[in-house]
């Protein structure tokens, strides 16, 4: 544990917030702006938050750099360079602890401590957070910046603990490099971690088996170096570039598609795709027509489209029938690659069906299958995330009358905007469920929640309350948003992390809001300019 000199006082300051990621960081600024006094707890023993823990060999952005990055403070805009289109994890991770040192944030982050409870006293108005070294830091708000995709789903395969080799989650690797040369070495799962790790892995990995349950569409990132010319000219239209993002669906600038599928005659939707392909990242496919997510046939044309990109690019028919996803595209996270097909040429690569011949348990030398056992050095699993409500509920959360957050959120998680939880007072979230988060890029969607969450303070503080509480009335008015929202698209078909399918015993629930960054934008505003509705002060 690291205590940093606080220069807030220690009884009860104004904001506890838990997290030092993007929100984290953004928020102890925007806070300080304001001359409240306020203090991060990070369990990790760095700032960085996603980019200090998912240090796998490949692990990058799939937002442009260009746009995964914050715009709030101009100097800051203008005086880093990123060097490539995604950038990998340490450029990511080296910006952010540029941040912290620019801002001077590490002296209000206590590292190495995690929040394990926080309980409402209603008698005092204060939030009072337990932390697994014994401290309790007490404040009137507290800011749950804990993010989307930082409780990782366990492996708790059976016979682990007798593993003689060694074993990582993508989500918490090492600090210092993970060398496979000579190894023989397993993936398990095939989502975006592993997608991006598989062919770095391969190039090193004496042999390399990837156990695969469900196949996932993946686009070329058609990753770059970025040209100077190319930086100049996009950071000196960077506000107007924002201006696009913060508006937009996804949050990125890449203007909207205008037809649907069927306005155009087959061999120019061929091109459109091809035009995506060529162009790579997430949106390759997406951005070709407005009926991706909407029209079932529609989708299935991107699909086809996907399917016979495998086909020609893996040369083993069969292995790439077996790399052919089946779900409607978009409806799970797409991945983007940097030779991932290619990878399944290699004459080291293996790739084995876990559907039919599931994982069976864990051996001192392997894995054994339901029909095979086969021998490894190193185990890596790339298994993913309690996505969205894990950390939240992983921690012992009481509102009012002692409501344990867990039990309100049984049947899944309810918010008014995915900020905050009715019986949970002056208890914000950053990205939560019910908000466009993983749907978009997320730091554009960061600093709309950090800055809606300060401006409230702030609000608040002028007229003299320090008490703010969503009303039941809201919050289910929003849930039935959401859920409307969601049932008009393909996405709540699939057996996604983002209707918690991925983790057992989970309530089914699509847990984003699908209408975009810049709707949402609106309706956050419409709520903010008449008074708060739906939100209780004082
Ligand atoms: P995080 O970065 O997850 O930070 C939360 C912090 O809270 C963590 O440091 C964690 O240690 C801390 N914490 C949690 N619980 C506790 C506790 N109880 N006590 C103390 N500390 C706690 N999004 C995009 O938009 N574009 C991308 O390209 C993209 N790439 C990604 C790649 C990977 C490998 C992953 C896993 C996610 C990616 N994401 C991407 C999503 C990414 O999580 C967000 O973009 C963003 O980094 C989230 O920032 P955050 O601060 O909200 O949360
Ligand atoms: O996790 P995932 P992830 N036996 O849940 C498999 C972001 N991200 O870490 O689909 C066998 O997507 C599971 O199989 P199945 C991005 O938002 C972005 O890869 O459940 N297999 C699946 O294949 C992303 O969506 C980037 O059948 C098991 C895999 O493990 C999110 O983080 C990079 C299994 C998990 O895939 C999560 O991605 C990385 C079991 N028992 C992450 N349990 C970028 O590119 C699970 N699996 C920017």
């Amino acid at each position: 544990m690291t205590f940093t000199q606080s220069s807030t006082p220690a009884d009860r300051i104004d904001v506890v917030i838990v997290g030092a990621g993007f929100s984290g960081l953004y928020m102890l600024h925007r806070l300080r702006g304001l001359g409240m006094t306020a203090r991060v707890i990070e369990r990790a023993h760095g700032v960085g938050g996603t980019w200090y823990w998912n240090r796998y060999p490949g692990a990058r952005c799939d937002i442009e750099s260009l746009d995964y990055c914050y715009s709030f403070d101009e100097d800051l805009v203008q005086e880093w360079r990123w060097s490539e289109r995604y950038a990998t994890q340490p450029e990511i991770l080296r910006y952010l602890e540029h941040v912290a040192d620019r801002f001077d944030l590490r002296r209000d982050i206590t590292f190495g401590t995690s929040v394990v409870a926080a309980d409402w006293d209603e008698s005092r108005n204060v939030w009072m957070l337990r932390c697994d070294t014994g401290e309790t830091v007490t404040a009137t708000y507290c800011v749950m910046a804990t993010g989307c995709l930082s409780t990782t789903k366990k492996p708790d395969f059976p016979g682990l603990s007798t593993f003689r080799g060694q074993w990582y989650h993508t989500g918490q690797w090492p600090h210092e490099p993970v060398d496979f040369s000579g190894k023989t070495v397993a993936v398990v799962g095939t989502g975006s971690s592993a997608i991006q790790a598989i062919p770095q892995i391969a190039k090193q990995a004496e042999r390399l088996y990837v156990l695969q349950r469900t196949p996932n569409y993946s686009m070329p990132a058609q990753n770059r170096l970025l040209s100077a010319d190319e930086v100049r000219e996009a950071l000196r239209d960077f506000r107007e570039r924002r201006r696009l993002c913060e508006e937009s669906e996804a949050g990125t600038p890449l203007a909207p598609p205008t037809l649907a599928t069927y306005e155009v005659p087959p061999e120019q939707r061929s091109a459109r795709y091809e035009e995506g392909w060529r162009r790579g990242g997430i949106s390759s496919l997406s951005f070709a027509f407005t009926d991706f997510f909407t029209d079932e046939e529609a989708n299935r044309q991107a699909q086809d489209f996907a399917r016979a990109k495998i086909r020609q690019i893996v040369r083993d028919p069969k292995v790439a029938e077996l790399l052919c996803p089946r779900h409607h595209i978009g409806t799970k996270r797409t991945c983007t690659d940097i030779g991932y097909f290619e990878t399944y040429n290699r004459d080291n690569v293996e790739l084995v069906d876990v559907r039919d011949n599931p994982i069976q348990e864990i051996t001192p030398t392997g894995i054994r299958l339901s029909v095979r056992t086969i021998d490894v050095d190193v185990i890596v699993f790339a298994i993913g995330f309690d996505a969205m409500t894990g950390a939240l509920t992983e921690i012992a959360i009481r509102g009012v009358d002692g409501q344990a957050l867990q039990d309100k959120w049984t049947h899944g998680p309810l918010t008014l905007l995915g900020l905050q939880t009715a019986g949970f007072p002056n208890l914000f979230m950053i990205t939560g469920p019910g908000s466009p988060s993983v749907l978009s890029n997320m730091v554009v969607s960061i600093e709309q929640h950090v800055d809606w969450v300060a401006d409230c303070l702030a609000y608040l503080r002028d007229r003299g309350v320090d008490r703010i509480e969503a009303t039941v009335e809201a919050e289910e008015r929003w849930m039935r948003h959401v859920a409307e929202l969601a049932a008009g698209t393909l996405y709540p078909r699939a057996n996604s992390w983002y209707v918690g399918a991925n983790i057992p015993g989970k309530p089914r629930v699509f847990m984003p809001y699908v209408a975009g960054c810049g709707q949402y934008r609106r309706e956050c505003e419409e709520i903010v300019n008449s008074g708060y509705t739906g939100f209780v002060l004082g």
